[in-house]
């Protein structure tokens, strides 16, 4: 789907369907954001099972060092992935019209013991992007240094609004 600049991609963002992306995208602004190359696919447990099992099979040797696979409803594709690579997976439950995502989150939350998947909140792609970024970060002292930047940014943003409360 997209690639960040020509660098090698480090996070993987996949997701059951092209409809996940206006959810999934905060994880890939929030990479950007970050500086860390990451790509982005639909890969789809259950439509597109081949190209989940070579994706999920390839992804290490890729380079890839984080999986984020957010999927919704029947949400099988987190959990797939992470049964196919030893890659921490972070799942995103995505929210979809019908059960409030209650369903996705169900379906990625309750992994058997043995084969972990992060889960973050029903559309929490932003967080899931951080997580990522988190898990580079304790390899790499400059990506740690822009997570340090960007809780303190938010923790001034916190500042400032308590501030205007107050006024
Ligand atoms: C899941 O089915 C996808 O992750 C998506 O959230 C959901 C609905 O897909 P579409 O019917 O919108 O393609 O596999």
């Amino acid at each position: 789907m997209t690639d960040s600049a020509a660098a090698q991609p480090l996070v993987s963002i996949i997701m059951g369907s092209d409809s996940d992306w206006p959810t999934m995208r905060a994880a890939a602004e929030t990479l950007e954001q970050l500086g860390i190359p990451f790509e982005a696919d639909v890969v789809s447990a259950h439509r597109t099972p081949d190209k989940m099992v070579r994706y999920a099979r390839a992804a290490a040797g890729r380079g890839i060092r984080v999986v984020v696979a957010g999927a919704g409803g029947a949400a099988h594709l987190p959990g797939m992935v992470a049964s196919m690579t030893t890659l921490p997976v972070i799942g995103v439950p995505v929210q979809l019209a019908r059960l409030d995502g209650i369903d996705s989150l169900l379906s990625i939350v309750q992994m058997p013991a043995g084969i972990p998947v992060a889960t973050v909140a029903i559309n929490g792609a932003a967080n899931a992007g951080l997580l990522a970024a988190r898990i580079i970060g304790s390899a790499d002292p400059e990506v740690a240094e822009r997570l340090a930047a960007h809780a303190a940014e938010l923790e001034q943003l916190v500042e400032e609004k308590a501030a205007r409360l107050r006024d």
